[in-house]
């Protein structure tokens, strides 16, 4: 089936100057009954094509890889990839981590062609894109295998430029955004991912202040951080209103024996549930389920349990009595 669109052709400079020089003399004195004829003209459009039920594959100039010659303990956990209209043309970019190498923007041209722009970030794992300083224009964020995470701002004229998030020095392997507070501006939790860092720093991490779990609290003038949990092996994050009040909470998907972690945001405060958890054992304790947190069982059944009104009273903070040791954390 073809279809038609109308198209009014318009005529060259030289014919229109020589209608206008025969129209003009006559109009002056005349009503507009007599109205210059228009010439229409019709162009097919592209034949529709039906979907075919699959996906068509097309390859990137790019590859993202592990951090040295061998795949190492942890490298397999898997890079970042995020997708966003970075420059406000319509069309949805892509940015790739890497842990080793340039991170990679690919901007979207059209009819799935892809303009590679390279970052120098270093070992980076997650990325996000947000509009960290909400000047309109989509920021880059990646958390990296060892680090503090780096956040590249979106200069619209000048490309993204590597700058300090005022506030946020915390080792970060997974991390979320989302305005926490209700007050305008995006907040950030970050979480660490220990065992990759007591791996590669040793004595050095073990020695220091730690990672764990943390919530920054964007100020305006840079961020203010609380931290819910000195340690975390956290694949995955997600910010999520489980009990329904209108405040998003934070779940944190765990790595091996050490079992999820889930905090209400509530009016006094971050309020630590870890029972939720140990009652759901074999589903989320397990290593190897608590990989498959994020992208398979366990969100999903997070889901669910908050949809399902008996279980999601569950998560009723006044249902419950808190060990005030948890509710807060500890710096
Ligand atoms: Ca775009
Ligand atoms: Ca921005
Ligand atoms: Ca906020
Ligand atoms: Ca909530």
């Amino acid at each position: 089936m073809s279809y038609y669109q109308p198209v009014l052709k318009a005529k060259s400079g030289l014919v229109s100057f020589l209608l206008l020089a025969l129209i003009l003399p006559s109009a002056w004195g005349q009503s507009s009954s007599q109205e210059p004829s228009l010439i229409m003209q019709s162009t097919p459009l592209n034949t529709a094509v039906a979907c075919q039920g699959s996906f068509v594959e097309r390859q990137l100039d790019y590859r993202s890889k592990a951090r040295g010659d061998n795949v190492r303990f942890y490298d397999s956990n898997g890079l970042g990839l995020a997708t966003e209209d970075l420059d406000n043309d319509g069309d949805l970019d892509l940015v790739l981590a890497n842990l080793a190498g340039d991170s990679a923007i690919f901007w979207n041209e059209g009819n799935f062609i892809f303009r590679k722009e390279l970052l120098a970030s270093n070992e980076a794992r997650a990325v996000n894109i947000v509009d960290v300083n909400a000047d309109g224009w989509l920021d880059i964020v990646f958390s990296h295998s060892l680090g503090a995470i780096s956040f590249w701002r979106n200069d619209s004229k000048a490309g993204f430029i590597r700058e300090n998030l005022k506030g946020v020095t915390t080792p970060a392997y997974s991390l979320a955004w989302a305005d926490l507070d209700s007050d305008g501006d995006l907040d950030l939790v970050t979480a660490s991912y220990d065992a990759l860092l007591e791996l590669e720093q040793k004595s050095s991490f073990l020695f220091s202040s730690g990672a764990g779990v943390m919530v920054f609290e964007n100020s305006g003038q840079g961020f203010k951080g609380q931290r819910l949990s000195r340690q975390a092996q956290a694949l995955a994050l997600l910010l999520f209103d489980i009990n329904d009040d209108g405040r998003l909470d934070i779940v944190v998907g765990n790595d091996f024996e050490m079992p999820d972690q889930l905090w209400l945001n509530t009016e006094a405060g971050w309020l630590a549930l870890r029972w939720p958890f140990a009652r759901l054992s074999g589903l989320t304790t397990a290593s190897r389920v608590t990989v498959h947190f994020w992208w398979n069982v366990g969100e999903l059944t997070l889901l669910l349990l908050a949809a399902f009104s008996p279980l999601k009273n569950l998560f009723n903070p006044l249902a419950i009595k808190p060990n005030p040791l948890k509710q807060k954390g500890s710096p």
